[in-house]
């Protein structure tokens, strides 16, 4: 009874959010029409940026108003062409496409139609057929419109989609960012100006993942919540669906496994389905049957009858997350992380959404023996979290809270921004299996004055959102930096010992590691994971005895690493997330040779030589610590 209990307790707070966001899926009851491909481009070039909005560019087609190149979407339109002012463009670019909508989705007056854009970086407006229908603040998540009574107003017609996205940050963004403009006519042509970031990440941009329309019936699932908890052999599912356009409806909500048999079932909007003999969600390499998936299927009738009926199936682990003060607890075992950061990175692409880039990434990580990766600096493709959820690989999620490094970005704005921020991120992601924490911040500059008060508001905000799963906030190794370690559940730490501190001194790497773990541990009793350590490699450059950016160095550093991690994983650091899983673009700079080269694998996916101690390592802790499925063989499998 107390589980049930605490479970209406957690739930009530993540009912705190509104409207939902589920991820567009095909039913009986709803269709899905890709709008992926080629569409027409034109940055805004004018000094001001802003001759698009002057001359309406949205009124009729884009090539009527000036030169159109064609623009894979999804993808960063910064590596597509030859053109270097197009890499580096800053302000307002336009895309356009036409659509042609089935005669049915308007037909009967019954559909809602919706386009939805899984991302665009950074500052979004759409339009369609010329009438605006929403506008969007951030990167790296969803937003959506419906669309159909534009549609109704001209039938006819092929429905016009135009999206201009703004990639300048501001200081109150999310990353932050500054324009500046360089007034100097002696150095810089008339007009000349940069943005300048804090974070080491190419500031890609363009519309990043999937464009697409979807229909519901007027009276829909507009939102599934899940929270799980087992006790024994019975696994509980509090679930809460909330319905639109209607007052009242009928819900069925079936529960169903992965062999298609109804396993619980009820017809009421909110409850709990008791799963009995329940097979657990487990992460990848701590149990033979990993990412073990349900499927909830909610069929919902409109009372009045008139209208259709909506089906929608979302995919559910049972699992627990629980933190001791040194322990990482899923389903009630100790769970130790060893796995990556990743950015969602590539040639060409840049931060577009590609499906052979996934699936490899994922082949490579499960060949490497990872567990886990921290989702740096971002949130990643709803796309990418489905295959967590279903090969076991545990994620940390993170905002994009990164580069907070100048006071003017701890204000009331720069908050309120980063607290919706969290709720698009929550809504989003709450029903992921694999998600088991929340991360607020990157390395924010949290010794200034009002950094205390910014991220003890924005913890205990995410708590209330879900107070199911912990929080972090990631510091650097800076103790002075910890202002927001008080409020966090598990202290995550980055340090770039013998790097940036005490560069090619590798013989400093133990005791300066020590000392942190003592330190944070002795000053919080919270559980640490080491959530960045790594050094640049480039690729084939030798040296022995090891110099810095050889292959050599970089797998010394690991190793020395490794050697205090063993010392304290014993007693309260649960995890270890090397930096990086592949190398990077960056902005261009004295410390980076063609982006950043801590990766392991290069940004080709080829292995250097730091993976392979990686890969040694970590199918032996899997080998202490979980259970390896059976098709596996110790050390490593291939
Ligand atoms: C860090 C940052 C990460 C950088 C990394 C580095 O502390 O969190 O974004 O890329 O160091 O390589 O400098």
């Amino acid at each position: 009874m107390l589980r049930v209990l605490w479970l209406f307790a957690a739930f009530d707070a993540v009912l705190l959010l509104d409207t939902g966001m589920l991820f567009p899926r095909e039913s009986s009851s709803r269709e899905l029409k890709e709008l992926n491909g080629l569409w027409a481009f034109r940055a805004d070039r004018s000094p001001s940026r802003n001759q698009g909005f002057q001359e309406a560019w949205y009124k009729s087609r884009l090539a009527e108003t000036g030169p159109v190149i064609d623009m894979p979407v999804p993808a960063s339109y910064n590596d597509i062409t030859q053109d270097p002012t197009l890499r580096d463009f800053i302000g307002w670019v336009w895309y356009e496409r036409e659509v042609v909508i089935p005669a049915h989705w308007i037909a009967d007056g019954g559909t809602r139609v919706v386009l939805r854009v899984g991302s665009a970086h950074y500052y979004s407006v759409v339009w369609v057929n010329g009438v605006k229908v929403t506008e969007h603040e951030g990167g790296h998540l969803p937003f959506e419109a419906e669309i159909d009574s534009v549609l109704q107003e001209n039938p006819t017609v092929p429905c016009r989609i135009t999206i201009a996205v703004n990639n300048t940050l501001t200081l109150q963004s999310l990353p932050p960012g500054s324009i500046q403009y360089m007034n100097d006519r002696t150095m810089y042509p008339d007009g000349y100006f940069v943005q300048t970031i804090n974070f080491d990440f190419f500031n890609y941009a363009g519309i990043h993942r999937p464009v697409l329309l979807y229909t519901t019936p007027k009276t829909y699932v507009d939102d599934i919540t899940v929270v799980t908890d087992f006790l024994d052999n019975t696994g509980l599912v509090r679930y809460n669906v909330s319905v639109r356009g209607a007052t009242t409806a009928s819900v069925k909500v079936t529960f169903i496994d992965k062999e298609g048999h109804c396993v619980a079932s009820s017809n009421e909007p909110s409850g709990v389905l008791k799963v009995t003999d329940v097979k657990l969600w487990w992460p990848y390499l701590m149990h033979e049957n990993p990412g073990y998936l349900y499927s909830v299927e909610v069929r919902l009738m409109a009372d009045d009858k008139r209208s259709y009926e909506d089906v929608y199936t979302l995919p559910v682990g049972i699992r627990t997350v629980k933190v001791t003060s040194t322990q990482f607890l899923i389903n009630n075992k100790p769970f130790y992380f060893h796995g990556v950061n990743k950015h969602e990175d590539a040639d060409i692409r840049g931060k577009g959404l590609d499906w052979p880039l996934i699936v490899k990434d994922f082949n490579l990580m499960k060949w490497l023996g990872a567990n886990s990766f921290r989702t740096s600096h971002y949130p990643y493709a709803e796309e990418i979290l489905q295959m967590c959820d279903r090969h076991g690989i545990v994620v940390i999620d993170e905002c994009p809270g990164v580069g907070i490094r100048d006071i003017r970005s701890f204000g009331n704005a720069s908050l309120a921004h980063h607290l919706v921020v969290m709720d698009e991120l929550v809504r989003r992601d709450k029903n992921h299996a694999s998600v088991v924490m929340w991360s607020v911040a990157n390395e924010p500059a949290a010794e200034m004055p009002p950094a205390e008060l910014y991220f003890k508001t924005l913890i205990k905000h995410t708590k209330t959102l879900d107070p199911t799963r912990p929080v972090t906030f990631i510091s650097d190794s800076n103790y002075a930096r910890d202002k927001g370690a008080p409020y966090v559940d598990v202290i995550c730490v980055n340090s770039y010992f013998s790097w940036y501190h005490d560069p090619g001194h590798l013989e400093v790497i133990p005791i300066q590691l020590n000392t942190q773990f003592e330190n944070w541990y002795k000053k919080y009793q919270k559980p640490i994971i080491q959530s960045e350590y790594g050094a640049d490699a480039v690729p084939g450059v030798h040296s022995d005895p090891p110099m810095m950016f050889t292959e050599e160095y970089q797998k010394l550093v690991l190793q020395s690493y490794h050697n205090i991690f063993d010392q304290k994983r014993k007693q309260y650091v649960v995890g270890e997330l090397i930096w990086n899983f592949a190398d990077f673009m960056t902005a261009q700079g004295v410390t980076r040779v063609v982006g950043n080269k801590k990766g392991i694998f290069t940004r080709q996916r080829q292995p250097k030589a730091a993976a392979y101690v990686l890969k040694e390592r970590y199918w032996r802790l899997a080998n202490e610590t979980g259970k390896l499925p059976l098709w596996t063989k110790y050390p490593c499998p291939l």
